[in-house]
């Protein structure tokens, strides 16, 4: 294996200042429903100071922001986070010194959702899942936020249930009535998932069936990513390379998987997996803000301590991001041109196996950030304080 390339010459310093600069402007955003307690089926285990409320919510992200500087973003969950006023609750992250990121809708946790929604059989179920997309308009419009998420639980247990190609047409429709309603600026995001909570089909089980519908709506309609949605051993930066390449990738969720859609912290399974994603985005100059895609986490954190979880999170993306920007790319391109398979792979593998942290401590320093996130939070007291103010608190999901 090469062991020049990441480390030597005046370009290796260039490519350290660039990396600097790329990685001050990256941000990442954060789910609200990670503050609050989570579990499985089989017990949710309670946090002490865990939210009572969307405000607290976004108090406890606006921590991470605070040692991180990186996550100046809350995604919210409607109704999870639903409040009589959210033009109040979005003064209240910008005194947080946070902004409300991407309303995600909510369309599997009433009774009538049963067989679906937009996908529903009947007319009644998908005309309600439609309203309720557009009341989430009305809240982005309300919290400034210019981004709809849309994942369904929609799909079919059994074979026959229902007819797989009406449920495509319903779906069309559904969407089109949606998009119809965005207003300019505002982007409509649709994710994928293999499987579950229906075990036999889904009706947006993959990117190219997401992608096909954005491309029916417009170019307001772009794919969400979520890491956890795919089959083992899926490539998922092939896929990253495929929707940028067609312009369509709205956004990441992040967030790790061993065996299901685990929502474990990003970059805890596979770090290795997470580089080769951000290379992705990296060769694809996607990482600049203005690029379009949005950075989010989609997480639980059943066991650990839900703030620190998030800061871990945000610090691993930054580190798979920096060594993805340390990648020389002029020799990459040379030994990929050479055919000089194991020279090419040795540019990639100096760039993962680069001790990134140093930089991103200077990256910290220069912006008047604590060295260690993790440790300056710690020593904070913040998370004392709320165990002992807040009591009550709830579920992530249908606590708020
Ligand atoms: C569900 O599996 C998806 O990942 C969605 O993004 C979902 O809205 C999110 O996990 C919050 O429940
Ligand atoms: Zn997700
Ligand atoms: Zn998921």
């Amino acid at each position: 294996m090469t062991t020049t390339t990441a480390t030597s010459g005046s370009s290796a310093s260039n490519r350290r200042d660039a990396a600097l600069v790329a990685l001050r402007a990256q941000t990442i955003e954060l789910p609200s429903w990670a503050f609050g307690n989570s579990g499985t089926r089989f017990k949710v285990f309670s946090t002490p100071g865990v939210p009572r409320d969307p405000y607290e919510k976004i108090s406890d992200a606006a921590q991470v922001h605070r040692f991180t500087g990186a996550a100046p973003r809350v995604s919210l969950h409607i109704p999870w986070d639903l409040v009589d006023d959210f033009g109040k609750l979005a003064a209240h992250a910008a005194d947080e010194g946070v902004a409300i990121g991407a309303i995600n809708s909510n369309v599997f946790q009433d009774d009538d959702y049963r067989l679906g929604s937009l996908c529903n059989p009947d007319p009644r179920v998908r005309a309600k899942a439609v309203r309720h997309h557009l009341d989430c308009l009305d809240v982005m419009r309300q919290t400034g936020s210019r981004d709809l998420k849309v994942w369904l639980a929609d799909g079919l247990n059994y074979p026959g249930q229902d007819d797989l190609r009406a449920r495509q047409d319903r779906l069309a429709e559904g969407l089109r009535q949606i998009y119809a309603e965005l207003d300019p600026g505002m982007r409509l995001l649709l994710e994928y998932k293999f499987f579950e909570p229906a075990f036999y089909a889904t009706d947006v089980p993959d990117w190219g069936t997401s992608l096909l519908h954005c491309l029916a709506l417009g170019p307001q309609a772009e794919v969400v990513l979520d890491t956890g949605h795919h089959a083992p051993g899926t490539n998922i930066e092939f896929v990253v390379a495929q929707l940028l390449r067609a312009g369509r990738l709205g956004a990441f969720d992040f967030n790790s998987r061993f065996y299901a859609d685990d929502d474990l912290i990003v970059g805890a399974a596979d770090p290795f997996q997470l580089f080769r994603i951000m290379n992705e985005i990296v060769r694809a100059d996607a990482l600049r803000p203005d690029s379009g895609v949005n950075f989010m986490l989609d997480q639980c954190h059943n066991i650990e301590p839900k703030i620190p979880g998030q800061i871990r999170s945000v610090t691993n993306v930054q580190e798979a991001t920096a060594k993805a920007l340390l990648v020389d790319r002029e020799a990459l391109a040379a030994a990929q041109a050479a055919g000089d398979v194991l020279g090419a792979n040795g540019v990639l593998m100096d760039a993962y196996n680069t001790d990134v942290r140093p930089l991103l401590v200077e990256l910290r320093e220069a912006q008047g950030l604590p060295a260690d996130p993790y440790a300056a939070y710690a020593g904070s007291g913040y998370a004392e304080r709320i165990a002992a103010d807040r009591v009550g608190g709830h579920q992530a999901g249908w606590g708020a």
